[in-house]
């Protein structure tokens, strides 16, 4: 019933971890791999080991999260062994994120990619919110069009962007345009909504240590944002680029929400933070509850058919 296909390779079901979230070393990807999840995608990499920000770093609070990990992770070599390994032992599709602190480390990131032996997906992270003096790429178009048209003269191995949040209508008829141009393999929206402040009123204080508080803000507070933005670009890319939904994904419904707006895969963040991998058989479970109620049989029946009030 949840079946579902990505690359011409058939997943149980259309859910997957958020990166960032029980994917920084290989007993948590291993996991991952052993669980309900249909598929699973690797903590972003950078070309080096990062310590990432001073702690706390994360905070769970009642309606999502706040956070400012900094880009903690063990290094690209470290992802790519692993995925390759895992390749060799017949893992069908696998997603290793990755992204460079420069420009110049971003091409020589992919480019070490395309040259290595691995046959899976990339996710170029092209949003992370909290490296102190670093812009999230994906706020500035022209930059990232510049960087796109650069990697396409090489690569050729299957890749989406993880893009943030956009806020105006004429930021996605951009970003959608510059997408357009590039065959990509999917997009992913939407990171985590940067620079947020979450306050502990007793203590009149911050509960992150990083950048006096700020953080990416998860959960609960971003599904509405998160479904307009996956809205928004399932109905501006050519039908040919992917869309992978992530946000505010906490019970069955949100799943289905998700692919209601054109999601053709859904990744859960903060609630895997929450409850651990056993969350992709209870949202696996609810998803399929849904649909029965609704008395649809495959994820096809619905997905992308949103209605309008005409
Ligand atoms: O490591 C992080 O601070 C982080 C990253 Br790379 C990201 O893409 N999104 C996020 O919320 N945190």
């Amino acid at each position: 019933m949840l079946k579902t296909n990505f690359l011409d390779v058939e997943l149980s079901n259309p859910l997957m971890n958020a990166s960032g979230v029980h994917c920084m070393t290989t007993e948590e990807l291993d996991e991952l791999a052993g669980s309900a999840a249909g598929a699973f995608v690797t903590k972003t990499a950078t070309r080096d080991y990062r310590e990432g920000n001073p702690e706390p770093r994360y905070y769970d609070t009642a309606l999502g999260s706040i956070n400012s990990m900094g880009l903690p992770n063990n290094g690209l070599d470290y992802y790519l062994d692993y995925v390759i390994k895992r390749q060799k032992e017949g893992a069908k599709l696998q997603f290793l994120s990755v992204t460079g602190m420069s420009y110049e480390e971003n091409i020589s990131l992919l480019k070490k990619i395309q040259e290595s032996e691995y046959e899976g997906v990339t996710e170029f992270n092209l949003s992370c919110p909290n490296v102190p003096g670093k812009p999230q790429i994906a706020y500035d178009f022209e930059l990232t069009e510049k960087l796109l048209s650069e990697v396409f003269t090489f690569f050729t191995k299957p890749i989406g962007v993880k893009l943030p949040p956009y806020f105006d209508i004429a930021h996605f008829d951009e970003m959608a345009r510059i997408l357009n141009k590039f065959p990509l393999t999917y997009v992913n929206s939407v990171n985590s909504v940067g620079n947020g402040l979450y306050i502990d009123l007793d203590k009149e204080q911050v509960v992150i240590k990083p950048k006096g508080g700020f953080g990416g803000l998860g959960g609960e507070y971003i599904k509405p944002t998160a479904l307009a933005n996956v809205r928004a670009f399932r109905e501006r890319l050519n039908p040919s680029i992917k869309i992978i939904g992530t946000g505010g994904v906490i019970n069955g419904r949100d799943v289905f929400e998700h692919i209601l707006c054109g999601a053709d895969l859904v990744q859960v963040g903060t609630t895997l933070h929450k409850e651990g991998v056993a969350v992709f058989s209870r949202l696996a479970e609810e998803l399929q509850e849904v649909m029965k109620e609704k008395g649809y049989k495959s994820l096809d029946d619905f997905r992308g058919k949103l209605k309008v009030i005409e």
